[in-house]
């Protein structure tokens, strides 16, 4: 999203506020969709050692396509505060793909997480399937086998592993097919299989004889209590999302309803559900974000609980999103691209390894939900690089510009990558709170930040500004 877009939404929600509440209630605040740095589509989360890891695509700024060159991964613990782990699969990945990095599914086996993925093939021009590997949910992911998996000009891979042991990874539009794949993930055995499309099946589509039932594209395949979902975009267009169950993964499946009804200024949807630390979340996108539309999308997660008898609930799409699951801990280092909200800020990679927040101009925030400092924080350190004058960090909590617990000042380090660290004592932040960090100073971008982190009260805190 273009930063003047972002500037003129930061000062509409603003005013929104100012209209909408009486003047002693706290602002809004609003979380949902996840990412504010750049614009998202077509979620995939997985759940892997106590965090939700997210798999989306990249919307161009100002697209007017499905032009999309790289998919990028966040990752939480608390289901509010995400870290941006950038993109660690691209096009450039596929030495065979031309364009279109649209919608995946990671799955984790052999201690390695395979991507599925729909992109271009050069030669053929068609849609095809790749597979990305890695060590890590994070990445960087590799091409696994150098050519495409399946190819048949269809799109929308979702995977998943049953109970025994058998993987089946399915895709689809305008039909839907499945393949079973072997142990290794990069492999199949027989050929892919067509899933009978009736309405018996994905419900009944009106005014399109060629496509009859609501089935669109983007299944998401799961089991739950012995129970098969598919939950897929129904209807094109705009697009619902819908679902079906069988008693096997092959089917009979039989159509359920709808999750989530067509909303939120984007003509398509995806859908991508997980479990996780005991509840259930429903991930999607929209085009909720300043200049957000069919082609400049935006992840988004609500919580559900899945009726008794194992349906799913219809939901709406909110501005709240899901509830934190938990706090966030301010005395170990936590990285600056760990964000419940932000206005005006980027991020980029760090040469000192995971990724910065920048492009910080003066007023810009980065916001961190339910910050437990406890018995409370005595200072605060920041990892900064400014290439220009520097500025300052205001340490703030509850909104951003409420109560000032310090400010540290930034110096010009000589270089955008020139990394040194600042401190500032602080006041006030005790039990758990919001934080925001507010960057100031001049005209111009101001500094980068690559990591914070408290020191509580009770230990030695500076009572100065002081840099390293
Ligand atoms: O993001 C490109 C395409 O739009 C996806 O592959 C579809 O599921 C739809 O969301």
């Amino acid at each position: 999203m273009s930063r003047r877009l972002r500037r003129i939404a930061a000062s509409v929600a603003a005013a929104l506020c100012a209209i909408a509440l009486p003047a002693f209630a706290a602002p809004a605040r609003a979380d949902n969709p996840i990412v504010q740095t750049i614009y998202t589509a077509d979620p995939a989360p997985l759940v892997h050692n106590g965090r939700v890891y997210l798999y989306t695509g990249h919307d161009e700024d100002n697209s007017t396509y499905f032009t999309m060159k790289e998919w990028r991964v966040y990752s939480s613990a608390d289901m509010v505060n995400w870290t941006d782990h950038g993109s660690p699969m691209s096009l450039a990945t596929f030495s065979w793909a031309s364009a279109d990095a649209w919608a995946g599914q990671v799955i984790n086996r052999n201690g390695r997480f395979y991507w599925y993925v729909p992109v271009k093939n050069r030669a053929t021009g068609r849609m095809a399937i790749g597979v990305g590997v890695s060590s890590s949910p994070t990445g960087p992911f590799t091409d696994a086998i150098g050519r495409p998996l399946v190819e048949n000009g269809e799109i929308d891979p979702t995977v998943f592993i049953d109970d025994g042991g058998q993987a089946y990874l399915y895709w689809g539009n305008p039909n839907l097919w499945y393949v079973r794949l072997n142990t290794d993930m990069i492999s199949y055995s027989g050929s892919a299989t067509r899933i009978p499309l009736t309405t018996a099946g994905f419900g009944t589509r009106t005014g399109n004889t060629a496509r009859p039932t609501l089935y669109e594209e983007g299944p998401w395949v799961y089991k739950r209590n012995g129970l098969y979902y598919n939950v897929f975009a129904a209807r094109c267009c705009s697009e619902f999302i819908g679902y079906s169950t069988a008693p096997g993964p092959t089917g009979p499946w039989t159509y359920r309803g709808t999750v989530m009804p067509t909303q939120g200024s984007s003509f398509t949807n995806h859908a991508g559900i997980v479990d996780f630390n005991g509840g259930s979340y429903f991930f999607y996108h929209n085009g909720a974000l300043p200049g957000g539309g069919g082609y400049t999308r935006s992840v988004a997660v609500e919580k559900f609980t899945y009726n008794a008898d194992g349906t799913i609930p219809t939901m709406s799409m909110t501005t709240a999103g899901a509830p934190q699951n938990g706090t966030l801990n301010p005395y170990v280092r936590q990285e600056a691209e760990t964000i419940a909200w932000s206005s005006g800020a980027e991020t980029e990679p760090s040469s000192e390894g995971t990724m910065n927040v920048g492009y910080l101009e003066n007023g810009d925030y980065v916001k961190v939900k339910g910050v437990a400092f406890g018995g409370g924080a005595g200072s605060f350190t920041a990892r900064v690089a400014s290439g220009a004058n520097g500025g300052r960090i205001e340490v703030r909590t509850g909104s951003p510009s409420g109560a000032l617990a310090g400010t540290c000042t930034v110096p010009g380090t000589g270089g955008w990558q020139a990394w040194t660290s600042v401190s500032c004592a602080t006041t006030g932040l005790t039990g758990t709170q919001d934080l925001y960090l507010r960057f100031t100073g001049g005209a111009g971008y101001l500094f980068n930040v690559n990591w914070w982190q408290f020191t509580p009260r009770t230990t030695s805190t500076p009572t100065v500004n002081a840099h390293d």
